[in-house]
């Protein structure tokens, strides 16, 4: 019998939290026949409401779900925790300047990391949701020094499953017959999808996407300005941002991390850069990656043209600025 898992969910008061841990309570992230323990971290003023989602989440008797944790105390909320997804953070309101709302992701981030450092469990995989993601990711990583930096990542799957749909929707085949996408760099709308090593798996074998669609234009065009401009169109239509396709990715993205990706296969997550593919070391940026044994490792030695060597600079340039803005709001 499987021992549960202490997962942590941070603004679990928020559309996406709501979204996400009914998806989590049924194994969606890590598997079937894995128990687990919800912890649940929101701010005061969302108490009640946090405590709303605990009650809906004792009424829908989920058979993993071993326990459900709620509080506004972070330390309480981080005790023990194997993974923490953060989701939780400061919005950008109307008329803010970009160096207030950093400077309120960095105080949060930097709280949330030593507590998670000094309370989580040793292993703890951890994986920022709240935006600026990158850059919340690599301070947390900053101030949580004994938590390995491999464990800290930021989502970028949802982009990248974004670019999954938007080729599927194109060709007008299954999403789940299309791979190989690639998500580089910062998730914002400087991202570069990219399509060069991707292909789709037809019933005379597997083919690059660049050869079943013989559309330069569209490719180099309006397939990345639309994966670049998904959430402003998400809000445009809903009146509120990405939800339930950013919970379900976030579980795609622990699923594939702890579990494996299947082989062939490989995903985007925003990691600690080493240095691959010429991205300046110390960034978190988003690459594929390939999964096993619960470590990631990024998917080496793809040829990279002269188109992208541009974009994936250009993205990098954004994320070395957000980190200096980011440490000055530390001075
Ligand atoms: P909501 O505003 O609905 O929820 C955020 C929750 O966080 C609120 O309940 C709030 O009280 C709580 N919170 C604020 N400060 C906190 C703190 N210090 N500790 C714990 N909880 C805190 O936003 P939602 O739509 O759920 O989005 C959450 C975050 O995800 C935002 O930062 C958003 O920009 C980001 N997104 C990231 C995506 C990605 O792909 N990386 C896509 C979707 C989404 O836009």
């Amino acid at each position: 019998k499987q021992e549960p898992l202490r997962v942590l969910v941070t603004g679990a008061a928020g559309q996406i939290g709501y979204a996400l841990v009914p998806m989590i309570a049924r194994g969606a992230m890590l598997g079937p026949n894995q128990p687990v323990i919800l912890h649940m971290l929101d701010i005061p003023p969302a108490a009640g409401a946090l405590n709303g989602v605990k009650m809906e989440l004792i009424d829908a008797a989920f058979p993993l779900l071993k326990g459900v944790v709620a509080t506004t105390d972070v330390v309480e909320a981080c005790s023990g925790v194997n993974i923490a997804i953060m989701v939780g953070g400061f919005p950008r309101k109307e008329g803010m300047e970009r160096k207030d709302v950093m400077s309120k992701n960095v105080s949060i981030y930097k709280a949330q990391a030593s507590a998670l450092e000094q309370h989580a469990a040793p292993d703890c995989k951890v994986l920022v949701v709240a935006n600026p993601a990158n850059t919340n990711a690599l301070i947390l990583k900053e101030f949580a020094p004994s938590i390995p930096a491999k464990n800290i990542t930021c989502l970028t799957r949802l982009d990248h499953n974004r670019a999954l749909g938007q080729i599927s929707e194109r060709l007008n085949v299954q999403v789940s017959d299309v791979k190989n996408v690639i998500i580089w760099g910062n998730h914002s709308s400087t991202q570069y999808p990219d399509v060069n090593h991707a292909t789709v798996i037809t019933k005379d074998g597997e083919k690059p996407v660049r050869e079943l669609i013989a559309d330069d234009k569209w490719l180099n065009g309006e397939f990345i300005t639309t994966v670049q401009q998904r959430g402003a169109a998400i809000i445009k239509a809903r009146k509120l941002s990405s939800a339930l396709s950013a919970a379900s990715s976030a579980c795609d993205h622990i699923h594939d991390w702890v579990l494996g990706t299947p082989k062939g296969t490989w995903v985007s997550m925003g990691v600690y850069s080493d240095g691959a593919y010429d991205i300046q070391p110390g960034l978190i940026y988003s690459f594929p990656v390939t999964c096993e044994n619960g470590e990631w490792s990024i998917v080496q030695g793809l040829k990279i043209d002269e188109f992208s060597r541009g974009k994936m600079n250009a993205t990098a340039n954004e994320l070395a600025e957000e980190k200096s803005l980011a440490y000055s709001c530390l001075a």
